[in-house]
């Protein structure tokens, strides 16, 4: 192609570094220019500064600032786009725009491609950030207390990472207490939480750009004998998933290995989801881990690890980690604590 055209923010952030809500960025051989409008002036080219792409402020929207760069070239034009992220009106503005001598090619997922193998700095940023919600995860459950409702302590947490120095959550914080804690993504509610009752914490904090993801379960008294029989099936389904890491292996592989321990324990089928997801700048990006994935796993892949099992009536059990897929296998990032606490 002669050019490629990116409107996705991650994206963009990705290739150049600007971190605001409106920029489309059109890359070329010779060239790359990011179109933001005058609310970013001063923030985009400090923030694109190292990545040497050119800021044009457009006056009149960045469909039609696009359009022109676009018409400035002679000839025929093939142009990449997404068709993951580019709206069915813009295709249109933008094939209008350049008439017959336009030529679209959809490209989608070439830069989440490239986004799925972190770098060192990368790295050195996701362990911070997966340090923080740990830290932020611990100190907080210390201080659970029956009575407290999902939402104060899904409150705790947003306060807690932020006075630590993360930008928001990456994701609504999940609190989900007794019966709702078979609820997988459920949003923390005014129930309060009740003793003898598991409470399922997921949550993640934006730090410097890039996501954490950290799920634990708790135990509010004393866990039963099926309790912790449940939590102990999903650390071990948890532990296989990640023995299976290393580069070359399919992301498919990985996902069978946690699902065959709730298999032989005989909790598969409350295992209802898949086992992982890439992770960065965005929480949910390539690639995935799933069932009857192809996907080869290479060193640099960041992944969350999460098996589960929801038991309607009875709560559900996720533990989640994230993981640095290494030369050799698999590195956690998250340095949370394991075993069931039972506070
Ligand atoms: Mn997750």
């Amino acid at each position: 192609v002669d050019a490629q055209v990116v409107t996705h923010l991650p994206n963009v952030r990705y290739l150049c570094g600007f971190s605001g809500s409106a920029g489309f960025l059109l890359v070329e051989e010779h060239r790359a220019t990011l179109f933001t409008d005058s609310r970013y002036a001063l923030q985009a080219s400090e923030e694109t500064a190292r990545s040497g792409v050119h800021v044009r402020i457009a006056k009149r929207g960045l469909l039609r600032a696009l359009v022109d760069a676009l018409n400035s070239r002679k000839g025929r034009l093939r142009t990449a786009y997404s068709s993951e992220h580019m709206t069915v009106q813009q295709m249109k503005t933008l094939s209008r725009g350049l008439g017959k001598r336009g030529k679209w090619m959809d490209c989608r997922s070439n830069v989440e491609k490239l986004r799925s193998i972190k770098d060192a700095d990368e790295i050195a940023t996701m362990r911070d950030a997966a340090v923080l919600i740990s830290d932020v995860f611990y100190s907080v459950a210390k201080r659970i207390k029956p009575g407290m409702t999902e939402l104060s302590l899904a409150a705790e947490i947003d306060y807690a990472m932020k006075q630590q120095g993360a930008s928001r959550p990456s994701f609504e914080t999940i609190i989900a207490s007794g019966p709702r804690s078979a609820w997988i993504h459920a949003r923390p509610s005014s129930k309060p939480l009740k003793k003898n009752e598991l409470v399922v914490m997921d949550q993640g904090a934006i730090l410097r750009g890039y996501s954490s993801d950290l799920t634990r379960t708790v135990f509010l008294g004393r866990p039963s004998g099926k309790v912790r029989g449940i939590y102990n099936s999903v650390l071990e389904a948890q532990r296989a998933a990640k023995e299976a890491i290393r580069p070359g292996v399919r992301t498919g592989a990985v996902d069978l290995a946690a699902r065959r321990v709730l298999r032989q324990r005989g909790l598969e089928k409350y295992f209802t989801h898949s086992t992982g997801h890439g992770l960065g700048i965005e929480v949910h990006e390539m690639p995935r881990l799933a069932s009857g994935d192809e996907t080869l796993l290479a060193e640099g892949m960041v992944v969350t690890v999460e098996p589960g099992v929801y038991v309607e009536g009875f709560g559900g059990v996720r533990i989640e980690d994230d993981v640095l897929v290494t030369a050799r296998g698999a590195e956690d990032l998250t340095t949370a604590p394991r075993e069931l606490l039972a506070l």
